[in-house]
C-alpha cells in the first residue's frame, strides 16, 4: 500500500525555478508525483540576511518507508551538487519531508512531521494549495487552519511567470 506523503522544495541560488523543476522530475524516480503547488516567491526566515526563496510544495504517493524516502531526497540534493556550508543558509536545492501519511516518526536526523512546518508561511501556503484537508497528526489540526492561525509577516507570495511545467499545461500556457 502506498502512503501519500508531502514534501516541501525550496531554493535560493542559481536558477531557482529550474531548480525546484530538476527536483520535481528527479522525486519521480522515489513515487508518483501527484500535485505540485504554485512557486512561491518567499522571504527568507531564521537566517534573514539570504536572498529571497523560490518554494513549492508537492504531494508524492510512494511505496517507500520513511527512512528510504529520505535517503533517496538526500540522494537527489546530493546529485544536484547540494553543499552544506551554512545551517539553515543559502541553497540551490532543499528538500525537506513534512508529513508521511498519519505516521509520527522520531528518529535519528529524521522528524516527522517536520518539527518546524507549522510555524511557516513559506511551508503552509504552498502546502494549503494542494491539500487543504491534509490534517497534522500530533497538532490535529488541518493544514488550512495552520496557516490560517499563522502571524502576520512572513512575505510569501505566489510567483507569477515560474512554475512547474505541468502546473503551465494545466493552465493552458502551453
Ligand atoms: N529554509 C530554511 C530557512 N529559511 N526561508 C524560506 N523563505 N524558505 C526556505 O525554504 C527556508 C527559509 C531552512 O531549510
Ligand atoms: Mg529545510
Ligand atoms: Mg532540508
Amino acid at each position: 500500500m502506498h502512503k501519500r506523503v508531502y514534501l516541501s522544495l525550496g531554493s535560493n541560488v542559481g536558477d531557482r525555478a529550474a531548480n525546484l523543476n530538476t527536483a520535481i522530475h528527479h522525486l519521480g524516480r522515489l513515487g508518483q508525483v501527484a500535485a505540485v503547488s504554485s512557486f512561491y516567491e518567499t522571504e527568507p526566515l531564521e537566517l534573514t540576511t539570504q536572498p529571497w526563496f523560490l518554494n513549492c510544495a508537492l504531494q508524492l504517493d510512494t511505496e517507500k518507508m520513511p527512512r528510504q524516502l529520505l535517503n533517496g531526497v538526500l540522494a537527489i540534493e546530493q546529485e544536484m551538487g547540494r553543499r552544506r556550508r551554512q545551517k539553515k543558509g543559502p541553497r540551490n536545492i532543499d528538500i525537506d519531508i513534512l508529513l508521511f501519511g498519519n505516521s509520527v516518526v522520531e528518529a535519528k536526523g529524521l522528524t516527522i512531521p517536520h518539527p518546524a512546518m507549522h510555524q511557516r508561511r513559506f511551508v503552509l501556503e504552498p502546502l494549503a494549495e494542494i491539500a487543504p484537508e491534509a490534517r497534522h497528526p500530533v497538532l490535529k489540526r488541518s493544514i488550512r487552519e495552520l496557516r490560517d492561525a499563522l502571524p502576520a509577516g512572513q512575505g510569501v507570495r505566489r510567483a507569477q511567470d515560474v512554475g512547474h511545467q505541468t502546473s503551465k499545461v494545466q493552465a493552458g500556457e502551453e
